[in-house]
């Protein structure tokens, strides 16, 4: 009886194996097999490859200047380009090491790993103590880890807005804030509304050429996606008249994204005077301004200075859409606090705006991460730690500044005889040299100081030990 159990039981399972193996066969063809290997996207600094298996790791930084620059044996190297924020139609520039087991023929693409943070003077990464004293507030407090709601915490959006229009804006009580994941989830919330509730066309004009980010974030709401005129590369400065003129060729009632300080990547912003005709022309043509401010008081070392854009705009009369960071003003990068808002008619515009905010939000991710935005807010909220970190962002900012004046100076008193004013008139954490690419090229292959090929670097990278070496280098091969 129970062998012929067995038995039976052994006969099923043959059965069952001859129905199951064509159907393994079938499987052995992945669904996903159709999915096509896309070019790596760019991360930013500080991204946390290290935790990546090898092989992830390897191909997403294969080629990029951050490895060429870690072969490089050269003990003066300088690494000025592993940044991430051309657009991907720039050209890159990563020379076969010129030294000893440096890698051969390394492709820089778009995607590359880089530097896009603040450093110290001794190259570090660098947390503000006023972030230090909130987050040991934070903690002693032993608040629980419930969800925030869907906005965020509550301390923290409005306080973000008032830091952004200023304390006694005229648009104060009219604007729905909500808090975002970081300036990129600010813009993409932004662009979502944008493709559900803009009445005109699907479209967002942003400047040439722009945070590289911007585009892929645009199209990935179903927005298409134009550029104006804004860098003049003749004249390393601000191509205003054909911003002007693409802002009053648009058509009515057309959405603009505007750098609202500390222009990624060129470094130029329009001046005061620029700002309010751009503003005039905006109002004329009906035109919806979308400001992304992810630098402010990072640029000048001064927070209202470096609103001065958006408060004009507000002056003016325009209800715009703004994307907020507190990335770099705060150093918060991995926190991922940002915040974004629109600017209503009325309260009740702004109850129907909220209302729709929430609804993208929520099916999206649900609500977002509580850490970082109870540091912010607790920073903003309390007069003295406010006051200590307004003095620490000037201090980044003002080593940004100082880092320009110093490579002019040294450039200047090698006996260049090149007009070197661009390099202190633009502004934040990127400058445009102006070398042209077979320049750059030189510069990197003989005195290892890496950058991207368009000339760009990264003045967060310059420190009072390497500028004296990079102002030589640039010297030496542009005279
Ligand atoms: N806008 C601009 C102009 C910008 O440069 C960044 C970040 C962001 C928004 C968004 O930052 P977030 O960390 O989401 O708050 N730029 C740096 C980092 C990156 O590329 O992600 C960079 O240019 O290096």
């Amino acid at each position: 009886m129970l062998s012929t159990t067995i038995k039976s039981a052994g006969a099923r399972q043959a059965v069952l194996r001859a129905r199951i193996a064509p159907l393994a066969a079938a499987r052995a063809v992945s669904i996903w097999s159709k999915v096509p290997q896309g070019p790596p996207v760019s991360s930013p600094i500080g991204a946390r490859t290290r935790s990546l298996p090898i092989a992830v790791l390897t191909r997403s930084i294969a080629g990029c200047i951050t490895e060429a620059f870690k072969a490089d044996s050269n003990p003066k190297k300088i690494n000025l380009g592993a940044l991430l924020s051309l657009s991907p139609t720039l050209p890159y520039h990563v020379p076969s090491s010129p030294h000893p087991g440096g890698p051969k023929n390394a492709q820089l693409t778009p995607s590359s790993p880089g530097v896009g943070a603040y450093r110290d003077d001794a190259g570090k990464p660098y947390v503000l103590p006023s972030v230090r004293e909130a987050e040991r507030r934070v903690i002693d407090d032993k608040m629980n880890k419930e969800y925030a709601g869907i906005t965020g915490v509550p301390e923290f959006p409005q306080a973000a807005a008032k830091l952004a229009y200023g304390n006694d804006s005229p648009a104060l009580g009219r604007i729905a804030a909500t808090q975002t994941i970081s300036g990129t989830g600010a813009l993409r919330l932004g662009a979502e509304f944008l493709q559900r509730w803009h009445a005109g066309e699907k479209k967002i004009r942003i400047p040439t050429p722009s945070w590289a980010n911007h585009k892929a974030i645009f199209q990935d709401a179903r927005l298409e996606v134009e550029q104006y005129r804004y860098y003049n590369k003749d004249t390393i400065g601000l191509d205003f008249d054909g911003m002007v003129q693409d802002l009053k060729s648009a058509p009515e009632g057309s959405v603009f994204l505007f750098h609202a300080c500390a222009h990624n990547p060129t470094g130029v912003d329009p001046t005061p005077e620029q700002w309010k005709e751009i503003s005039q022309i905006c109002l004329q043509k009906k035109h919806l301004p979308f400001f992304d401010m992810a630098y402010q008081g990072f640029a000048s070392g001064d927070s209202d200075r470096d609103a001065f854009a958006v408060r004009q705009f507000i002056r003016d009369g325009h209800k715009i859409l703004l994307s907020q960071s507190f990335a770099k003003n705060m150093g918060l990068y991995g926190e991922r606090a940002g915040a974004f808002s629109i600017v209503g008619e009325d309260a009740e515009e702004v109850k129907r705006i909220d209302s729709q905010l929430k609804i993208i939000i929520r099916p999206m991710y649900s609500n977002p991460p509580i850490h970082g935005a109870r540091i912010a807010a607790t920073i903003l909220n309390d007069p003295k730690l406010y006051t200590q970190w307004q003095a620490e962002v000037k201090g980044m900012a003002d080593r940004i500044i100082t880092m320009r004046k110093l490579l002019r100076e040294k450039l200047e008193g090698l006996g260049s005889k090149h007009d070197w004013s661009h390099i202190t008139s633009q502004i934040g954490m990127f400058a445009y040299t102006g070398l042209k690419p077979d320049e750059v090229e030189k510069v990197t292959k003989d005195y290892s100081v890496y950058f991207t090929k368009d000339g760009r670097i990264s003045v967060s990278g310059i420190t009072s030990d390497n500028v004296g070496h990079l102002a030589e280098a640039i010297y030496k091969v542009k005279g």
